[in-house]
């Protein structure tokens, strides 16, 4: 059998004349749309991820009075939806977070109402603060607790309300997360708006939860949506989970005790395109450098502590978001006990093949 072994020489640079000759062959083809890919391939498919966007913190302390002052600008009422992008400064005029997902701080004042309408776009809300709101979603009301991850699944009817007394109750502020530009890769963006202000709302306040979220499942329930039938996981149940975590035994080594939201229906993310978890790092602990290939919006839920990411270091206090770029090693420290909720494109990049993860 004839075997040969074939090595990679580095080809020699061309001469000046042949370089020539190339620029004129890629003149001419481009007058067919053609263009060649070997100037291209190395930048096309890089060896890792090229870094999209920067790692970055939104302080809540800083960024909370621009919310409240959009209130004496504009009603929610006016603009639809009443909401500060938090754009990646390292992806300006994006309106995105990530290279794959959105992020902003929604403020709805008592008395208000943003008005019912759907998209294709998947949204998630992590409410931060405030009292007496709700929204509603595929014809049922939940009202929005500090804590609460509520899921607004693609195409269902939304609109939210604030039934609190203008003066004595406090403004509601959620921090929205949705994949448009998910959506927009595949342009796939389909929007409605509904006759109505408000839709029909047809079931009572805790139905899905009741149904679906105590570990009993109606028999002949037949499941159709992507999405959790859960669509508001309550802050004090999910508090509750991970501090009995905390009992059983050590924390993770890379991310601390980490839980993910879950499909009661199939054990599965609670979303189809965004990734939701929780974790809890006990006061003291710090985590081992870890790095994936999805982009990752961190919200502190409670506590302090520290981000680090590279050379860079972030200070973390309640309510304040963050930003770390896919496959940037990021460590975590908790100076008191320590609650982040984080989103991701995690669950897409699993589906399609390509989630990678480092600890280390
Ligand atoms: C949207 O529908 C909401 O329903 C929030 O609260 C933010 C950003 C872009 C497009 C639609 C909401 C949004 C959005």
């Amino acid at each position: 059998m004839n075997t040969t072994t074939a090595t990679v020489t580095a080809a020699p640079a061309p001469t000046p004349a042949i370089q020539k000759e190339r620029e004129a062959f890629y003149g001419r083809a481009d007058t067919q749309s053609l263009a060649p890919l070997w100037t291209r391939l190395k930048s096309l498919v890089p060896a890792a991820p090229t870094p999209a966007g920067v790692a970055h913190r939104w302080a809540y302390a800083e960024v909370r009075p621009y919310v409240l002052e959009s209130a004496a600008h504009i009603s929610a009422a006016e603009a639809e939806r009443r909401v500060l992008i938090l754009e990646n400064p390292g992806l300006k005029g994006s309106s995105q977070i990530t290279n794959s997902l959105y992020a902003g701080l929604q403020l709805i004042m008592p008395g208000e109402l943003a008005p019912a309408h759907r998209h294709t776009q998947s949204a998630l809300r992590f409410i931060i603060e405030g009292s007496g709101a709700f929204t509603a979603v595929d014809g049922e009301k939940t009202p929005m607790q500090p804590g609460d991850f509520v899921i607004t699944p693609s195409w269902t009817w939304h609109h939210h309300a604030h039934e609190g007394a203008a003066g004595t109750d406090a403004p509601m502020i959620w921090l929205d997360g949705l994949d448009i530009p998910i959506v927009a890769l595949f342009n796939s963006t389909f929007r409605e708006d509904h006759a109505q202000d408000a839709a029909a709302v047809t079931r009572p306040v805790g139905d899905a939860l009741a149904r679906y979220g105590s570990g009993l499942l109606p028999v002949g329930y037949r499941h159709r949506s992507l999405n959790s039938p859960v669509f508001n996981y309550p802050w004090a149940r999910t508090r509750d989970a991970l501090h009995a975590l905390t009992l059983a035994g050590a924390p993770d080594a890379h991310a601390g005790h980490l839980m993910r939201y879950v499909n009661p229906i199939d054990g599965g993310w609670a979303m189809p395109t965004m990734a939701t978890m929780i974790r809890l790092l006990p006061a003291g602990f710090a985590t081992l450098p870890y790095r994936s290939s999805d982009s990752m919006v961190f919200v502190v839920v409670e506590g302090s502590g520290a981000l680090r990411v590279g050379e860079q270091h972030f200070a973390l206090h309640p309510h304040d978001v963050l930003v770390v770029p896919g496959w940037m090693a990021h460590t975590l420290h908790a100076s008191s006990d320590l609650v982040l909720f984080s989103y991701s494109d995690r669950v897409a990049q699993e589906k399609l093949g390509f989630f990678r993860e480092q600890r280390g």
